[in-house]
C-alpha cells in the first residue's frame, strides 16, 4: 500500500518543477520574515529573485544547531506567535533547548508525513498500534500518534515509563504494531520472554527510530520477535519523526522530498557528494510555515540513491545512518562509531545487543574499555570458556575498529536499559 501515490511516486522531472516552485517560495518568505535569514542572505549577496529553482540551492546559506540556539527561543519563527498552535524542543546534551513550532498546516503535513511511513511499514487501519516514544517536548510521542490517528488505526498513546504495563496491554488488547525506539524494543522483547508473554503477543510490525541501530540489530528485532521491523527517520527542526522511512525491500530510507529537500555535503568542504557516496545529509524544508529552515545542517551521515525502488516509489532513499558526526569517537586517532561495535558484536552472534563503550585516557594514550552483556547460557559457562569469548570479540572488535579494545563481559542483563534514545558512550576524557 502506498499512502500519496500522487506524491510518493511522481516522476522525477515533475518533481523537480513542483520542489522549485515551493523553494522560491519558501526563500521569498524567509527573506521577508525572518530577520536572520534577510542578513544571512544579504551578507552573500543574494536576494530571494536569484533563486529561481532546485538549481540554485547551492547558492543559499546553510542553518546549524548553533542559530536556532543563538535565536532562542522563537527569533527563526517565520509566522506571528498566535499562528504557532504547538511546540516542541529538544534538549541536547549542551546549551539551550532547541525549539521548534508548529502551524495548523505543518501539523497536517507531518501527520501525512508520519502516515506514509507507517503506510509504508504496512501499518493501517485494521491495526493497533502502541506509541511508546515518549510524549512530551520530545516529537516522537506526539508526532507518531497523530500519524497513526490520520491513517485511521487504533493509537493506544502509552509513552515510555512502565514497561511492565506495555506488555501486558500489548497481550490484552491483541496490539499488533509498535512505534518506540529499537533499544527499547529489545527491552520490551526481553520483559515479554521474562513474564512468559512472548508467545501470546499478536505484534506484526514495528517501527523504530530516533538513535541509530545497524540491519544486523533490525533482523535480530525481527527474528526475537516474530514481526517486520522498519527504521523511521527524522529530527525536531525539520519536523519530528516522519522525514524519511524505509519500505518492505529495506533498501534505504525513502525521502519525502516533497516537503523537505535533501542534499548530502563534504561536511569539509560543504560541496555535493556524488549519489551513493557518505557525507553530511542537509535538509531544506519547502512546505513548513512556523519555521522553515534553508540548508539545515543535521550532522547524520549517510549518502542517497535517486533510483527508483522496487516498491514503485520514486521517493529519494537515504543509507541507514552510520551516526552523527558529533557521535564519532577518535581513539588514539581512529574514528570510531558505536554502530561498528554493535554490527561486529551482532556479527558474532554470541553475546547479547546491549554494551557500553568507555573511553579513557591512562599515561595520555586513549583506551576503549567494551562492556559486553553475555547470553545467560554463556554466563554459567567455566572461567576457561569466558576467557576464550573475551579474546574472540577482542579479536572481532579489533578487526572491525582497527584499534584495540579491551573486552570486560558483564551479567545478563546489568547494563542499564533506556527506553527513549540509548546512551552506548562514556567518554571520561571530556569529563575533565
Ligand atoms: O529523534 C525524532 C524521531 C522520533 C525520529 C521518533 C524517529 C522516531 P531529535 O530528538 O531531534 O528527533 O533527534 C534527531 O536523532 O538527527 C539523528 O541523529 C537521530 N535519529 C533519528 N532517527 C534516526 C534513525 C527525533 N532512524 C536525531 N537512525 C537525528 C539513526 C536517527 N539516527
Amino acid at each position: 500500500m502506498i499512502w500519496n501515490e500522487a506524491k510518493e511516486c511522481m516522476s522525477r522531472d515533475e518533481k523537480i518543477v513542483l520542489q522549485g516552485a515551493r523553494l522560491v517560495k519558501t526563500v521569498d518568505r524567509v527573506y521577508h520574515s525572518v530577520p536572520f535569514y534577510r542578513r544571512k542572505m544579504q551578507n552573500i549577496g543574494i536576494e530571494p529573485g536569484d533563486i529561481r529553482g532546485i538549481e540554485d540551492l547551492e547558492r543559499l546559506p546553510f542553518t546549524t544547531k548553533a542559530d536556532l540556539r543563538e535565536n532562542y527561543p522563537f527569533g527563526l519563527f517565520a509566522v506571528p506567535q498566535s499562528e504557532i498552535i504547538r511546540i516542541h524542543a529538544s534538549s541536547g546534551t549542551t546549551g539551550k533547548a532547541t525549539v521548534v513550532g508548529y502551524t495548523r498546516k505543518d501539523l497536517d503535513i507531518w501527520s501525512e508525513c508520519v502516515a506514509r511511513a507507517f503506510t509504508m511499514a504496512g501499518v493501517s487501519k485494521d491495526d493497533i498500534i502502541q506509541v511508546a516514544y515518549g510524549y512530551g517536548l520530545f516529537t516522537g510521542g506526539l508526532g507518531a500518534h497523530n500519524g497513526a490517528e490520520k491513517l485511521g488505526a487504533t493509537v493506544v498513546p502509552m509513552s515510555t515509563g512502565n514497561t511492565k504495563k506495555l506488555t501486558t496491554m500489548m497481550v490484552d488488547f491483541g496490539a499488533t504494531a509498535i512505534a518506540c525506539t529499537p533499544s527499547y524494543l529489545l527491552h520490551i522483547a526481553e520483559t515479554l520472554e521474562e513474564n512468559g508473554e512472548i508467545d501470546m503477543i499478536k505484534l506484526k510490525v514495528a517501527i523504530c527510530g530516533a538513535e541509530p541501530w545497524t540491519e544486523n540489530m533490525r533482523k535480530q528485532i525481527e527474528a526475537k520477535l516474530n514481526i517486520h521491523a522498519h527504521d523511521i527517520y527524522g529530527l525536531s527542526e525539520i519536523m519530528g519523526p516522519g522525514v524519511a522511512c524505509d519500505c518492505e525491500y529495506h533498501k534505504g530510507l525513502h525521502v519525502y522530498d516533497d516537503h523537505f529537500l535533501p542534499e548530502v555535503i563534504d561536511p569539509d568542504t560543504l560541496s555535493a557528494v556524488a549519489e551513493d557516496e557518505l557525507g553530511e545529509l542537509v535538509f531544506t524544508t519547502i512546505t513548513k510555515e512556523g519555521i522553515p529552515l534553508l540548508r539545515y545542517r543535521t550532522r547524520d551521515l549517510t549518502s542517497i540513491s535517486y533510483e527508483t525502488c522496487e516498491c514503485g516509489r520514486t521517493l529519494p532513499r537515504i543509507s541507514r545512518f552510520k551516526g552523527r558526526s558529533d557521535d564519532m569517537l577518535i581513539i588514539r586517532g581512529v574514528n570510531v562509531f558505536p554502530s561498528q561495535v554493535e554490527a561486529a558484536l551482532l556479527e558474532m552472534g554470541e553475546t547479547s545487543p546491549h554494551y557500553m563503550m568507555i573511553v579513557d585516557r591512562a599515561n595520555n594514550l586513549d583506551t576503549l574499555e567494551v562492556q559486553v552483556e553475555v547470553n545467560e547460557r554463556f554466563f554459567s559457562d567455566e572461567i576457561k570458556e569466558l576467557e576464550k569469548l573475551t579474546k574472540r570479540i577482542e579479536h572481532s572488535l579489533q578487526q572491525a575498529l582497527g584499534i584495540a579494545a579491551k573486552v570486560k563481559l558483564v551479567e545478563p542483563k546489568s547494563i542499564e536499559r533506556s527506553m527513549g534514545k540509548a546512551v552506548r558512550v562514556i567518554d571520561k576524557r571530556k569529563l575533565v
